[in-house]
Parts: C-alpha cells; structure tokens; sequence
C-alpha cells in the first residue's frame, strides 16, 4: 500500500518535492531499497532514478576558458540548459605540436571546474546597483542601467567641469585577463586620460632582476619547453598549486631525465616531487644565488665563449669613476650609449654592437675577441671589464660563507652549482614570488648571471619568469584606441603606496637602522629616492584623484595596510566611486554604483595570458545572469551616456596637454561610430584583425574552442609552428642584440641609484622580515590551491577542501612553545594592525616564520580583520630607476612592485 502509494505521488513530484523527500528518513530508506534483480520486468519506476538518466542530457554545449588571473588559460565545453549552466568539463583537444613531446591536454583545475557553481552563488551581482546608505553599510538600491550610468554619465563630467582632465582614475585589475574584457575598460581609460596603475607591479608579480638583465621580463618558455631540460631548479615557485595545468611538464621532465629542484622554506606540494628540497631560509636567495655565481668561478665552470658574445662581461668599466667607458669619455659630443671591448686579437679598444647607440644591430664579433679579464689603459683612462667587477663581487659569497645565512650545506651549493653548469638545458624557474620581496631584484639579477657564465639562453636554457609577453597588435590597438590617445599609465607599486600615504605606516612600522643593514636602506632614504625618481621623471605619478572607476579589482582586499588604505582612498575619492564587477567582492563593497559584469560564461572573449600557444575562445554559452552585462557593453553605454549628457550640457570636452578629451564624440570613438557595440563585435574585430590567428573565422574557432597561434603570436623571435618556444632564440641563435642598454645580458648598472645602494652588478640583500622591526616571526603569504585570489574562496566546494576559514600555517615547534594546538584559534599580530585565524600544524614549517595564503576575503575574517592589515609594506628604490638605456618606467616590464613578504608578526592563542 504504502509503496503504491509512493509511487503515484512521486510521478508527480517537482525535483523540489524530491528534495523534500529525501530529508525525510523513513520514506528515504524505502526508496533506496536494493532491488536484487535490476534487469526483471518488474522493475519498479522511481521517478527519482530520472534525475540521473537525465543528469547528462543538455541543450547546448558553449566553449569557455576563466579569464582571471590564474595563468592557466584552459579550454572548456560548458554545458547549457533551459539557460542555466549544468557543468564545464576540460575540453582536451588541443593538438600535439610535436610527436616527440608530451601534449597540452586535459588543462584545467578544480576551481574552473566549479565555477558553474560558483557562478549562480549568493555574492553575484545580477542588477545595477546605487549606494543609499553611507559607504560599506551595505544599503543598497537597484536601479535601471539607463538611469544608473546617466547618473555616473553626470558625475564624471562633473569632475572634468570641476578639476579639469587627469582627475580619474579608471583602473582595471588583473580580474580582467581575457583580450575583450581588457580593451574595454583600456579603451574607456585612454578616451578619458584615466590613471590606470601597472598590474604587474601592482600584485608584485614583475620580475624586475630579468628585465635588468635581459630587458625583458616576458620572454620565457611555454611550459613543454620544460621537458627537454636535464636541470631545472624552482625557486619561490609552486607550480603544483599556482599553474596546475602545466605542471606536469615539470614531471614528465623528471622522466625524461631532468633533475628537478625545489628551494622552498616549507616542503612545499612542488617540492615534494622534486629530486632534491632545498630549505632555504625565508628570504635567503640572493645569497644562495651568489654563492653559485661564488662556485661556477671559482671552479671555472664558466663558458668564455657565451659570455662574450651574449653578455656585458667584457664591457670596459673605468677605475677611476666607476663609470662604465663611453665614447663621450673618448670623443666629443660622443654617444653616451656606445660602449667598448677590449679586443685581445688588435690589442685595443672596440666599440660594441648592438648597443642603444650603435647602427648595427648585431651582436656577432667579427673578428674581435673581447677580453674578460684584465686591466688596460684607453686614452689615458685605467679600465678594468665588468667580469672582473663581478668577480670581486662574487668572491664574498663562498658557500661556507652563506650558509649561516640561507641554511643549505656549502657542500650541497657546490654539488649543484656543477651540475647546474654542465647541464645541456637548465631552466632556473622563478615563481611570481619573486616580485613580492624587497630583495627579489636580486635574486632575479644573480640568478641571470648564473645562467649567464654557464652558456644557458636560448635552447640551453635560461630563466622562466612564468609568463610570455605574445605579439597582438590589434588587441592593443582596441585597448589603446589606435595608439591616439592613451591612459595616464602609473607604476602599480608606487602608485598604491603613495596614493595610499603608506609612507607614514612604513615609517612607524620599521625600525630605521635595522631596516637600512637589512635592506640597505631607512624610509627616509626610501622617500628621498621614490621623491627623486618622480621629480626626474624616471617614474610617472598622478597625484589625487577625484573619483574612480574600479574594473575587476578587489584593491580594498589585495593592498598592504589594508584598512588603513582603503580609508584613504574613500576620502580621495569623494565625489564617485563605480566598481564594476562580477560579484560583490571587498572592493564593490564599498563602492557609490555597482555595476554587474558577465561572468566567464556569459560574454564573447578571447584569451592568449598563459604559457602556451593557444588562444581560447569564449563563445557566451549564455546570456548574462539577471540584467548583468559583458565589461565591453557596459563601457559602450557608459560612453554612450557621457557624450548624450555633454551634448546636453554643451559640453565638448578638454584640452589635456596635446590630446583633447572628446567627450561629445567618445561614444562615436569607442564603438568605431556605432561598428563596435557589443562583446561579439570587438571578439570578432580581433579575429578578424589580428595576423597572429590565421584566417580563421570567429565562427569556426568558436565551434573549435581555439585558435593555435601562428608564428606571428612571438614578440621576439618567431613562434616554431612543431617546437616548443624557448626565449632569447633570436638573440643566441641570430644574434640579435637584447633590449638593453649594451644591446647585451647586463650585469653593470651604473645608474645613480644602483650606485648609491651598492648594487652596480649582482650581489645580495636581505628582505626586511623579522629583524627589521619588533616583532620576532617573518610572515609570508603564498597562493592557495583552492582559489585564484579572492575568487571562489568561499565556494562550498573549495572550502570543504581544506579547514574552511581564514587559517595560518605554523611548525608544531613554534605551536607549542606558544601553547597552540592544532585547529585552534589564534591572533596575530604587530603594530600594524591584527587578525584572528585558525592554526593549522604544517611540520616543514621554518620555526621562525608564520604563513598563511593570502587572498581570503575581509569579510571572511572574524571582524573582518584582514591579514594584509598586518602587512607592512616598502618600495625597492631599484626599481624606481630611470633614464638609463632600459632602464625607465616601461608598463609590465619596469617599475616598482607592492611588496608582500617585508613585515613580522606575532601570533598567541585567541
Ligand atoms: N591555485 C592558484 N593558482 C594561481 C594563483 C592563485 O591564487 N591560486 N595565482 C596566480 C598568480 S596571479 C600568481 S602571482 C602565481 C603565484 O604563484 P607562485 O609564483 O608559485 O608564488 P607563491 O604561491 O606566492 O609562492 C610560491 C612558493 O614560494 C615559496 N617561498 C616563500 N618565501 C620564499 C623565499 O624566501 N624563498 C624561496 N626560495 N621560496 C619562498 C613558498 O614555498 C611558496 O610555496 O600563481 C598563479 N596561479
Ligand atoms: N599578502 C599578499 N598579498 C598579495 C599577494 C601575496 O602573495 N600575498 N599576491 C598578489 C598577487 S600576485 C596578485 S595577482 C593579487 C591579486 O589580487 P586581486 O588583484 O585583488 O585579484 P582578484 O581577487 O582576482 O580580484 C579580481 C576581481 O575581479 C573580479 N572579476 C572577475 N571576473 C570579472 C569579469 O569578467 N569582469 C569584471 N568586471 N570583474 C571580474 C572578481 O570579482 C575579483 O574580485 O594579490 C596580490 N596580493
Ligand atoms: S581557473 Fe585557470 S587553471 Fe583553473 S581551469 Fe580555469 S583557466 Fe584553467
Ligand atoms: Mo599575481
């Protein structure tokens, strides 16, 4: 009866009611009753079973990749129906390039594969919102997005009325990575004159040591070029948590013979698969780095050869000065960047090839044999090279002499540095890490030089910076509105810290003298360097700013002295702040006007950001939820309002320096006159328009998923349509000279700066940690697995996956001298400010750090007390130089990074 009985009802049944069901015990036990022979005839119907059957039915399959900043770039189907996304799957289909190599497939990772999820969850933004109670309160107003972005529309002309151009800031952030999302709020800056901050810098994620030495950050190896390599050795790098796609590249190098080593203060989940775990004292590189440089000379395991034809080893350096020799020290009214060799064949000087003042771009010798060691006499003028420079440099860092400092065994640094040198391909990989410590431009500089005197560049080798700067023209030409006009661009670092006045939190964080022995400098000598280097115009900075449009940013939850820079900026910009955005992160917020992005499903896109050659396609699976928009149609109507309400209010626009600020036209020219409207509109301008994709249409390569780049897709040299892409090709192969100064890998800076920090070639410092302030652990804060940043951390899959709050890393050691136990609650803490988290026991811990992975929302936090309020921060004065060949700001490629991993906390059980 009873079953009966069921049954008729649950024929009927909504999959709520089923739902319901299963909550009851009873009457769910029942209806999983084992039914013993599945194939009778007597099989009875159970409605819910359907639930399953039809779990793999769909309307339509969509192809999509995330376009945030996780450097995977992984090709999806997304599966679609009734206009809800079911699930994603991998896509795995990328084609083999070449036989002997392992292919790209499946790339993906837990989190994208859960973004169907994620993206129907409680924080997404779905209607245009206004703030009607005080900033942050969390009172808010839906309104229609024809009157919300004429409002916006008003305020902005208010602004140019009131302040005249250069008082917004319209910055994007590195939520935006795909080709269209980015363009659109670009293009809207260079219309505009807005300020836009470098993401590279500001996250810290410039590696400022490889564009010092090679001119170039961005040129590095797509990840197959990992598995023919015999040494590769990781450093602030976890690839096995932060690039879960290309990872095993690395493995299937081991196989393929390649040692692989890991120097990581923790065991960290890429160490524990590598041949050899070097647990280097937090902070410690440089150091370890030198001591290698120390071994390879003196051991003589360097290549002569290499280093004088690729490097600025041979450069002549002046005895006198300091100074390298230039032909203005020989000739009058001589270029200041001509430099000479000293050739041992003629028995005199030569100037260079290849250098910014040289015609002949070349870097072949022609018959001169450069001298790298020895002192000699040009016109009365002593000279000595910058090997020998180096040498001395070198010669303070045996490894007996570091290994008190960075904690490896002198034996273990010399066994290394042998097989380093004798390898036939050694990759020195370099973690984004890199970027976030005050020391980090000098482990990037010193490593350089170890891959220098061993003859590793090209397809020997060289360093991987874990990103490639791709040649696509016409998408800078869409962001950059035809090069015509162009954003107020601002180093990213310095732009936050001064911006955020974190000058006066620095100087009431660091204690003066220990700060200037660990890192060579006090604040005040910071300031006058970072007042220096603005007053010379070495490095642009904007000033304050009116208002701010903040474009896939969440600045309130990534900046150093959070709280209190986040309440500078909101009294900065009074008169607006619009945040545009995909989910009501710490940053929207706090914002005067929402506005509601598309998601990752939901737009036409394009994405080439990652390490590997293919450019994956967004087809818009479905439509945005609730009224949200694609960023590229939210910009067409803002633009489309600002220039109805200049007409209105007779407005035209603004002189601003050479460039006129077109308001009344700024529709007109942000939509190509009414051609460009629409997501799928600037996608298949760019298919259309850019060499690098063929002539593919944006149909086909929709259907596809891809497009594979062709050999136009490299900046440098290039791409080889069957071999994987090593950097520097056209440089070790070609000879063609590097971006730099002596058109060569530089390892002499002569600039002001280097000079007064005594850094002029490779050598080493101290991060600022621990003992440059009163607190008595170093803190780190690495990436997490189970997020990019803020996103997804508090996804219900994610967070099962791990403690599921807030949580430091401690060593049980350090645990228990403070009476914590495991899964307990702490606080920690300095003078900066404090946060509660949960301990977690991580027994490779160093007893002397704490670390935690950074990116959890404040509000995620008991108090919403983040840990980047204990975060004090500085600026490397390195990276602030200037007017010297490459050396100058250069978006993506030099500038000063925020800095993460400088200040020291305290921690106690809460
Ligand atoms: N899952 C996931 N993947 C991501 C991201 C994410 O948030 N989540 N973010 C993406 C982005 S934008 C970035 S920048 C990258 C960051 O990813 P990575 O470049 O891998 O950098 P981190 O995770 O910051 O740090 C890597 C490792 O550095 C080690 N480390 C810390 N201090 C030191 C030190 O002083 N010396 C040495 N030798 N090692 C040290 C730690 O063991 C840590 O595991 O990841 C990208 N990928
Ligand atoms: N302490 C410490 N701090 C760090 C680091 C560290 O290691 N330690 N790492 C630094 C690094 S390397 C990085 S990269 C930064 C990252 O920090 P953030 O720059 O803050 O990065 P996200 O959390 O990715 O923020 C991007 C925002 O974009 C939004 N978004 C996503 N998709 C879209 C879209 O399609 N349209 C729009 N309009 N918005 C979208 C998301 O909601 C998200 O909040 O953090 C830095 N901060
Ligand atoms: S989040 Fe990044 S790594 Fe993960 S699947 Fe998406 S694109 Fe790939
Ligand atoms: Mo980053």
């Amino acid at each position: 009866m009873l079953r009966m009985k069921r049954r008729d009802f649950l024929k009927n049944s909504t999959l709520v009611g089923a739902g319901v069901l299963a909550a009851d015990k009873a009457w769910s036990l029942n209806r999983l009753e084992p039914i013993e022979d599945t194939l009778s005839e007597e099989y009875p119907y159970r409605d819910w079973e359907d639930l399953y059957r039809r779990e793999f039915t769909w309307d339509k399959i969509g192809k999509a990749a995330h376009c945030i900043n996780c450097v995977g770039n992984c090709a999806f189907d997304v599966y679609v129906k009734d206009g809800i996304v079911l699930r994603e799957e991998q896509l795995a289909k990328y084609p083999q390039i070449n036989p002997n190599v392992p292919d790209a497939n499946p790339r993906g990772c837990q989190k994208g594969s859960i973004h169907s999820a994620a993206m129907y969850e409680g924080d997404r933004l779905r209607y245009p919102l206004k703030r009607v109670g005080a900033r942050g309160e969390g009172k808010w107003q839906r309104m229609e997005w024809d009157e919300i972005t004429e409002e916006i529309a008003d305020k902005i002309i208010d602004i140019f009325e009131k302040h005249g151009p250069g008082k917004m800031m319209t910055h994007t952030g590195s939520g935006n990575l795909s080709m269209v999302r980015f363009a659109a709020p670009y293009r809207f800056a260079s219309l505009v004159g807005g300020v836009q901050l470098d993401i590279f810098t500001d996250v810290g994620d410039l590696n400022t040591g490889a564009h010092l030495a090679y001119g170039n950050p961005l040129e590095s190896f797509t990840s197959d070029a990992w598995f023919d390599a015999d040494y590769i050795m990781m450093s602030l790098f976890n690839p096995n948590a932060t690039r879960i796609p290309d990872a095993h590249y690395l493995w299937e190098a081991k196989y393929n013979g390649a040692r692989v080593v890991s120097v990581a203060p923790d065991y960290n989940p890429s160490s524990i698969h590598a041949d050899l775990w070097m647990p280097i004292k937090q902070g410690a590189d440089p150091h370890l780095a030198m001591s290698f440089v120390h071994v390879i000379i003196e051991d003589k395991l360097y290549k002569p050869d290499f280093m004088k034809e690729q490097t600025d080893l041979p450069v002549l350096v002046r005895l006198d000065t300091g100074k390298m020799l230039r032909e203005a020290d020989l000739v009058d009214g001589g270029s200041d960047q001509n430099f000479y060799h000293w050739d041992t064949i003629s028995g005199g000087p030569v100037m260079l090839k290849g250098s910014m003042g040289s015609e002949e771009k070349t870097l072949v010798l022609d018959g001169v044999d450069p001298a790298l060691e020895g002192t000699f006499t040009v016109e009365g003028i002593e000279v000595t090279t910058v090997f020998e420079k180096v040498k001395q440099e070198a010669a303070k860092y045996a490894p007996e002499a570091t290994a008190e400092e960075t904690g490896i065994a002198a034996q273990t640094v010399r066994d290394e540095a042998r097989r380093f040198a004798e390898a036939k391909k050694a990759i020195l990989m370099l973690g984004f890490n890199v970027g976030r410590y005050s020391n980090g431009i000098y482990t990037g500089w010193a490593q350089s030089l170890m891959l220098a005197l061993t003859g590793h560049g090209g397809k020997t080798g060289g360093l991987d910076t874990s990103w490639i700067d791709w040649k696509h023209i016409p998408w800078l030409q869409l962001a950059l509105f035809g090069f015509e006009k162009f954003p107020r661009l601002e180093p990213g670092g310095l732009g936050e810290f001064q911006r955020g006045h974190m000058i006066e939190h620095a100087r009431e964080y660091f204690d003066a003298d220990k700060l200037k022995e660990r890192v060579g400098f006090n604040v005040d000598e910071m300031e006058e360097m970072i007042n220096e280097s603005i007053g010379e115009g070495w490095m642009p900075y904007h000033g304050d700013m009116k208002g701010l449009i903040s474009i896939a940013d969440n600045k309130f939850r990534r900046n150093k002295f959070a709280d209190r820079y986040r309440e500078r900026i909101l009294e900065e910009v009074e008169e607006l702040f619009v945040d545009i955005n995909v989910r009501m992160d710490s940053t929207a917020q706090w914002a005067d006007y929402l506005l509601p992005a598309a998601s990752h499903y939901e737009a036409w896109d394009l994405r080439s950001v990652g390490f590997h050659r293919f450019i994956n396609v967004f087809s818009r699976p479905v439509d945005p939820i609730g009224e949200a928009k694609p960023d590229w149609d939210i910009m067409v109507l803002l633009t489309q309002k600002i220039q109805e309400r200049a007409l209105a209010r007779g407005v035209s626009g603004y002189q601003d320096g050479d460039v006129s600020r077109d308001l009344h036209t700024i529709f007109d020219d942000f939509t190509m006159n009414g051609t460009i409207m629409t997501d799928y509109d600037a996608t298949n301008w760019l298919v259309e328009n850019s060499p690098e994709m063929g002539d593919v249409t944006l149909e086909e390569a929709a259907e596809k998923g891809f497009i594979v780049m062709n050999a136009e897709g490299g900046n440098n040299q290039p791409i080889p349509p069957d071999e994987p892409y090593n950097p520097f090709v056209a440089q070790t192969r070609d000879k063609k000279p590097y971006e730099t100064l002596t058109g060569r890998v530089t390892f002499y800076c002569d600039h002001p700066t280097f000079e007064r920090m005594g850094a002029v070639v490779p050598t080493a410092r101290h991060h600022a940690g621990s003992a440059a302030s009163n607190y008595p652990l170093s803190f780190y804060s690495p990436h997490t697995r189970w997020g990019i940043h803020s996103n997804w951390r508090s996804n219900k899959f994610m967070l099962r996956l791990q403690r599921g709050e807030p949580n430091i890393y401690i060593s049980p050691i350090l645990a228990a001298q403070k009476g914590i136990t495991d899964g307990s609650r702490v606080r920690i803490f300095n003078s900066a400010g404090e946060f509660f988290a949960q301990a977690k026991f991580y027994p490779s811990m160093p007893e002397g750090s704490i670390m935690m992975e950074h990116g959890w929302e404040p509000h995620q936090y008991e108090q919403m007390k983040p840990m980047n309020n204990t975060m004090a921060t500085l600026i490397q004065p390195l990276e602030l130089a200037g007017g010297w060949g490459h050396l100058g700001f250069k978006l993506f490629k030099w500038n000063a990074n925020q800095l993460a991993h400088e200040s020291s906390v305290d921690v106690e059980p809460a």
